[in-house]
């Protein structure tokens, strides 16, 4: 009698909860009326920056016109731009927040 064996008996589970979240980009835009200090403490308290990368991070947009906080699985990303542009109206600052696929 030959051996009946199930189809996929021994195959390994096919990475379905191995894959890794896709990553999106946080960044910062710049614009002429949000003040360096409050780009400063969003980065510091929505991105978790020291004094010195969240200085560093905001010259940088502040020259470059676009600059990189982060990067994060969609839904934190999504919550983190959310948190930004809440912080921003409070304040009535203009600053714009958005994000974009790794
Ligand atoms: N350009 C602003 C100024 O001179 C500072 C600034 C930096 C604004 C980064 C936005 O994302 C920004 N006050």
């Amino acid at each position: 009698m030959s051996e009946q064996r199930p189809q996929f008996e021994e195959q390994p589970e096919q990475g379905v909860e191995l894959a890794e979240p896709p990553l999106y980009r946080v960044l910062l835009l710049n614009d002429d009326y949000t003040t360096m200090d409050f780009v400063v403490e969003v980065l510091r308290h929505v991105f978790h920056k020291s004094e010195e990368e969240a200085t560093r991070i905001m010259l940088n947009v502040h020259h470059q016109g676009v600059g990189v906080c982060g990067s994060y699985p969609m839904e934190i990303a999504e919550t983190k731009v959310d948190q930004v542009d809440s912080l921003a109206r409070e304040r009535g600052f203009p600053l714009k927040c958005t994000m974009e696929r790794e």
